[in-house]
């Protein structure tokens, strides 16, 4: 199987300054270029939470390695992020676009050390059966911290390489990495090339930040795009637009 797999950037689809806020334009125009993609492709959709599910997080004190045993807590961050979910594919059906959802926090966890399993069994037989997966970041069961967050950007690099996916592109509120001037690099195939713009490979925010995403886009086989919103539509027609990252 071939997949697409897109990501749609948090920041990009929600206001990130008002709490559970969409920028509804943004999300139009997002949802406007999904739906023009041609129907027999394989696509799946990953956003990330924005407005929506971090401050949640952040209010019961929980990240991708502190974890929760409040259930309570958990439903506020989970349903915070379902909510988010929800206007998504309500915008994307009315585009006529066959999404379907998929919780993460119903199907995936974490070992003691962290590492995700996410089955992807359901989204292969969503995606044969003619459906776009829309999963997004969210929460999973974390051996011995209760539950944690899993980022969009996480999710992505699982499936990339589960479904075998030949593109993934990363939809950000940035044109692609920018260099020491602010320029779009075009092409990264190493961490070194953009190790002195990014910071070296000991820094970890494993939260979404860029060396983040450069490190675990270069670990994929498949050619991965960091864009903005503007390019979109090239990225979905085929093109490479932003930074490539193989
Ligand atoms: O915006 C965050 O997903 P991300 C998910 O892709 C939660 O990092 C629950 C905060």
């Amino acid at each position: 199987m071939t997949a697409l797999v897109l990501k749609l950037g948090g920041s990009v689809v929600t206001d990130k300054d008002r709490p559970e806020t969409l920028d509804g334009e943004a999300l139009e125009r997002a949802v406007d270029a999904v739906a023009g993609v041609d129907s027999d492709a394989e696509l799946v959709v990953v956003h990330g939470g924005g407005s929506f599910g971090h401050h949640n997080a952040s209010e019961h004190g929980v990240s991708t390695t502190e974890g929760t045993h409040d259930a309570g807590a958990a439903l506020a961050i989970h349903g915070a992020m379902k909510t988010l979910n929800g206007f998504v594919l309500r915008r994307l059906l009315e585009r006529d676009v066959n999404a379907v959802p998929v919780h993460p926090f119903s199907v995936a966890h974490r070992d003691r050390t962290g590492e995700l399993t996410l089955p992807t069994g359901q989204i292969r037989t969503m995606l044969e059966e003619g459906f776009v997966p829309v999963l997004h970041g969210d929460l999973v069961a974390h051996a011995g911290e209760g539950a944690t967050v899993v980022s969009g950007d996480e999710l992505v690099a699982g499936l990339a390489s589960d479904l075998e996916a030949d593109r993934v592109g990363l939809c950000s509120t940035v044109p692609g990495v920018l260099d020491g001037d602010e320029r779009v690099i075009e092409r990264i195939v190493a961490y070194e090339d953009v190790e002195s713009v990014l910071g070296g490979s000991e820094s970890t925010d494993v939260t979404g930040g860029m060396a983040a995403k450069v490190r675990a886009l270069l670990a994929l086989e498949a050619s991965a795009s960091i864009f903005g919103l503007e390019d979109l539509d090239e990225f979905l027609a085929g093109g490479e637009p932003g930074t490539t990252v193989e």
